[in-house]
């Protein structure tokens, strides 16, 4: 037996074979299936699976017992044999008997991208916060499926499926997972509440938050590198970063705000995972701006963002003020970059363009400064003319007839809030 020098778990290589099937209703969700499964190679390959083919079915609903048609089964047993595979993972959620059955009838480790995404985030996390929202996302997921998991998981040890709460866990019974679940649940409340009071303290501080948020590899990290040296982890792969790195990023003509790094999205996103997260998912919420990065260069560039937004939406801040950075201009064909939208809150950039960078804090000193407005207020509306200042700045105030013209600049979020009194009173240009 080879002797090894580092001593990490006892690394099984995986050697898998990629499933997709395709029903009737993914067809209609729209995603390209094909994408999604080259998207479900990348994630292999982050979770340090080696690849070795693919398998496509189409079929109108899955097989309620083997969810690919028998044939298919029969076919992927054949590749599994030929090319010495151990896994097989399927581009698409499998119920716990479905994983029972495919386990048995193929003497291979089944696994699905949930948990290939839920096992990339466990082997990511390293904050007491993201440890423990990633192993109650994984026993929310496991618990349902329970009784999947057969003599396989154990057979194989190590290797991606079975990182986290580990194979001890997961042979005890439900009731455990259910025990475990609400301590973890506990523990996060009082995460939360700490992550609470830091916040309350920044509110109060009147930092001024700006949240970048995108899909998974935009280049995120990257951005807040390179707008503010920080020192944060940036890889070629899916899901680099787990918890949010905030740092002070100094805008033109002295302002600072608070810049802060999130987790990655993705398309599928595991719902127990989203809902495991939403602590760290918070710090959106509490920003004044959101930069939606954008990997301008990848085929799936609209899809990316249509999750980006329907995950900003779930989170209940889709009306934020944002700007849509297309990143990695550098390497996009010029065709690519003519089919951007351009104008006010769009910016193509390339994160390693120092040009760019400036851009970038000039358009977030705009956004916030927010725009010029002319109000014409009555004289005798003495409340509306001190609210104008107290949540704009006025630059200049002219009396005309009997109303006061009120030159104004004001920031979207604090105009949002009190369009319902003032909307009235705005003078069209
Ligand atoms: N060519 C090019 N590559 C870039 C640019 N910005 C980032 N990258 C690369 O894209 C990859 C992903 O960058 P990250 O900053 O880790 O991406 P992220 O959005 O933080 O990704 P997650 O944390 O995984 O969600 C790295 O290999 C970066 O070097 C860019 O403007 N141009
Ligand atoms: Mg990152």
């Amino acid at each position: 037996m080879a002797i090894t020098t580092h001593d990490t778990e006892t690394e099984i290589q995986d050697r898998a074979i990629l499933v997709s099937l395709v029903t009737d209703k993914i067809k209609r969700t729209g995603i390209d299936p094909e994408l999604s499964l080259q998207e479900l190679v990348q994630l292999a390959e982050t979770a340090g699976v080696e690849v070795l083919d693919v398998l496509r079915q189409n079929k109108e609903t899955p097989d309620s017992k083997w969810f690919i048609g028998k044939g298919k089964v029969e076919e992927l047993r054949m590749a599994a044999d030929g090319l010495g595979a151990n896994t097989a993972i399927f581009d698409q959620e499998l119920s716990g008997a479905q994983v029972r059955n495919l386990e048995e009838a193929l003497d291979l480790k089944i696994i699905d991208r949930t948990q290939l995404i839920l096992d990339i985030f466990a082997g990511r996390a390293k904050t007491r916060e993201g440890i423990i929202q990633v192993e109650l996302a994984q026993l929310s997921y496991l618990l349902p499926r329970l009784s999947g998991h057969g003599k396989n998981l154990s057979r194989l040890g190590g290797g991606i499926g079975t990182r986290g709460p580990g194979e001890s866990k997961l042979e005890t019974d439900r009731r455990h997972i259910r025990d475990r679940i609400t301590e973890l649940k506990r523990q996060l409340d009082e995460v939360v509440k700490t992550r609470e009071l830091h916040r309350e303290r920044r509110r109060k501080s009147g930092a001024v938050q700006v949240a970048l948020v995108g899909y998974t590899n935009a280049g995120k990290s990257t951005l807040l590198k390179q707008l503010t040296d920080a020192d944060v982890y940036i890889e070629n792969q899916l899901f680099a970063t787990l918890d949010p790195t905030s740092r002070v990023l100094q805008l033109p003509a002295g302002k600072e705000v608070v810049l802060t790094d999130t987790v990655g999205f993705i398309q599928n996103l595991p719902h127990d995972l989203v809902a495991s997260f939403r602590a760290t998912l918070e710090e959106v919420n509490e920003a004044n701006l959101v930069l939606h990065v954008v990997d301008a260069s990848s085929p799936m560039r609209e899809e990316q963002m249509e999750v980006v937004q329907s995950i900003l939406q779930d989170l209940g801040a889709a009306g934020k003020p944002q700007i849509v950075l297309f990143n990695k201009s550098d390497i996009c064909r010029p065709e690519q970059l003519q089919m951007l939208p351009s104008g006010p809150g769009f910016l193509k950039i390339s994160a390693f363009n120092p040009d760019d960078l400036t851009r970038i804090t000039e358009m977030i000193a705009d956004e916030l400064a927010g725009d010029t407005l002319t109000f014409r207020i009555p004289g005798d509306r003495g409340d509306l003319s001190s609210l104008l200042y107290r949540v704009g700045e006025v630059l200049e105030q002219n009396v005309e007839d009997n109303d006061v013209l009120y030159h104004v600049r004001l920031n979207k979020e604090d105009y949002g809030k009190w369009s319902y009194k003032l909307a009235e009173f705005v003078e069209q240009e």
